[in-house]
């Protein structure tokens, strides 16, 4: 055996005079065991460098496996080192990220299919005609309108104000009496193909890139002083419309020691005395029975705003050319 082992790897040196050599001896041998002894050596070397063909084709996977169980790192005696272990965690955030960012991928592109857009515009183009025309909201209510003043004036945008990935119609209704001027938003209904109501109010607002809009009062109670009262909207996706979160008055002593009740200014309220405290009403009512002072206000007004950015409306005005171009 050890003769026909040395044959086999002199052989595969192609040296020609020691393959005559283990032609020789495999001859002998073959007489002394027969041809069955001779068969049985060859399957062995095939099968053997058969299986390290495999292994050879099969170690990535083997290594991928050990890296998707986190087991064998430990338990496959090093074989899974710790520069593996290293390509590993490189790797994972990375297959994580593509995943996510295939998804956002995916969803972006349904949402941009789903949306019909040419019905979309459509229905802002016909609202708007609605007001320049006939100056008539979409619910039926007639516009401010005195039949002289120019309609122009009025100004509407076709913008992503709360970040839906869907254009809604912002319209900014300004060149009226004070009580007729209101500032909308139109969402459009995808499936009924129809725009809905997002939100209404007096037209001082300030928009937040966090879908927070500030809505001013059209009018001051008198005892805020340089303070003026607003309610904050919050956007709620899932009634895809602005929610009240919250209104706020103020209450500045040095303008008046008592209400319109009579009642005195309330001093234990005012912690940090700088005689102004605050009203925050989260119920929708208008009531001044709960003071509290600057601190507390700064925070819930921070909660809501924080450091969000103020968006500017890409306003134009409401002329029968802007309406023609909308797309
Ligand atoms: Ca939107
Ligand atoms: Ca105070």
């Amino acid at each position: 055996m050890y003769i026909f082992v040395k044959g086999y790897n002199l052989a595969k040196d192609r040296n020609g005079r020691l393959i005559n050599i283990i032609v020789r001896t495999l001859r002998k041998y073959i007489h002394k065991y027969g041809i069955l002894f001779l068969l049985l050596c060859l399957f062995s070397t095939m099968t053997a460098c058969e299986s390290k063909d495999i292994l050879g084709d099969d170690e990535p996977e083997v290594s991928q496996n050990a890296t998707e169980d986190g087991t064998m790192g430990s338990s496959n005696d090093g074989v899974n080192t710790e520069a593996d272990k290293g390509a590993e965690q490189s790797t994972a955030p990375n297959e994580l990220e593509d995943t996510v960012s295939g998804q956002d991928g995916e969803e972006t592109q349904m949402n941009e299919a789903d949306i019909d857009r040419e019905a979309m515009m459509n229905e802002y183009k016909s609202i708007l005609k609605g007001i320049y025309d006939n100056h008539i909201f979409p619910d039926g209510q007639a516009c401010d309108w005195d039949g002289r003043s120019d309609v122009t004036q009025n100004q509407f945008a076709v913008y992503d104000i709360d970040q839906d990935t869907q254009d809604e119609l912002i319209l900014a209704y300004t060149n009226s009496s004070m009580a007729g001027m209101i500032e909308l938003i139109y969402d459009f209904d995808n499936d009924t193909k129809t725009a809905n109501e997002e939100f209404r109010e007096f037209p001082t607002l300030t928009y937040y890139d966090n879908g927070i809009i500030k809505a001013d009062w059209s009018h001051n109670q008198g005892l805020a002083g340089d303070f003026w009262p607003y309610t904050l909207y919050q956007y709620d996706k899932k009634s895809d419309s602005y929610v009240d979160v919250g209104m706020v008055d103020a209450w500045d002593r040095s303008l008046s020691a008592t209400d319109y009740n009579g009642d005195p200014f309330p001093a234990e309220s005012d912690t940090d005395g700088d005689g102004i405290v605050y009203y925050i009403m989260q119920d929708g009512e208008y009531k001044l029975d709960h003071p509290i002072d600057g601190a507390e206000y700064e925070q819930w007004r921070d909660f809501y705003i924080g450091n969000a950015k103020e968006v500017n409306i890409p306003f134009i005005n409401l002329t029968e050319e802007n309406i023609d171009n909308i797309q």
